[in-house]
């Protein structure tokens, strides 16, 4: 082969590889969950209803093991999404269903209501004693608007627990609600402060470091 045939060849083969990393990195930096749209079906200035669950094993797709979160859409479909449209200076009506099971906090604090006045099961908490019980299973914690909510584990030993998302509510669970208001437009991060990771280190890798599983953002629009 004359050389500048090999040349040829392999000035292809090397744009050829180039443009396959550059779009495996773009996929990469690409992939997000998709976002749940609490704005458009939503009637101006009435709250909002935002209901959540948190499960054991999301029990599908890259990571079937991993603790999660779950969304309901406003057409009530389960979503695994951890990414929220929600309009602005509105009433967030929160139920959350809290399917995994808990244990004592490493930090204490978590376990100290902030922001809202949660109920857990109808009744009012400020404070989950997470030596108690079925401890703390997560938070759900929005740090720029001072809020976090510990939520109390269910039985992890219960026939009825729940070993794969979506949940049914014949599955073991806590109901937890609360009511916040969204401030002006901005994404606002928000997660779970438990380090509920396992297998990972200091439990803070995995779930607690991936969108869509222990974090999100709550997109507030005007
Ligand atoms: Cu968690």
């Amino acid at each position: 082969m004359k050389r500048g045939a090999r040349i040829g060849i392999f000035a292809m083969l090397l744009g050829i590889a180039t443009a396959l990393v550059i779009m495996t990195s773009m996929a990469f930096l690409r992939s997000e969950p998709i976002t749940v749209d609490y704005t458009t079906a939503q009637p101006k200035g009435q709250p909002v209803h935002l209901t959540l669950q948190t499960v054991s094993a999301i029990g599908f797709g890259d990571n079937p093991n991993w603790v999660s979160y779950l969304a309901e859409s406003p057409q009530g479909k389960w979503v695994h999404s951890t990414l929220w449209d929600l309009p602005a200076h509105t009433t967030i009506d929160v139920t959350l269903y809290q399917y995994d099971s808990g244990g004592p906090l490493r930090n204490q604090e978590r376990g100290v209501v902030q922001g809202v006045k949660p109920t857990l099961n109808g009744k009012l908490f400020s404070l989950i004693d997470s030596y108690k019980g079925n401890g703390v299973g997560h938070t759900f914690s929005i740090p720029r608007l001072g809020i976090n909510v510990p939520l109390a584990g269910v039985n992890g030993n219960a026939k009825n627990f729940c070993n794969a998302a979506p949940c049914p509510l014949s599955d073991a669970h806590n109901t937890i609600k609360f009511s916040f208001t969204t401030p002006g437009p901005g994404q606002y991060r928000w997660q779970c402060f438990v380090p509920c990771g396992l297998g990972y280190l200091y439990g803070n890798g995995g779930p607690m470091s991936t969108l869509g599983y222990m974090g999100g953002f709550l997109k507030v629009v005007a």
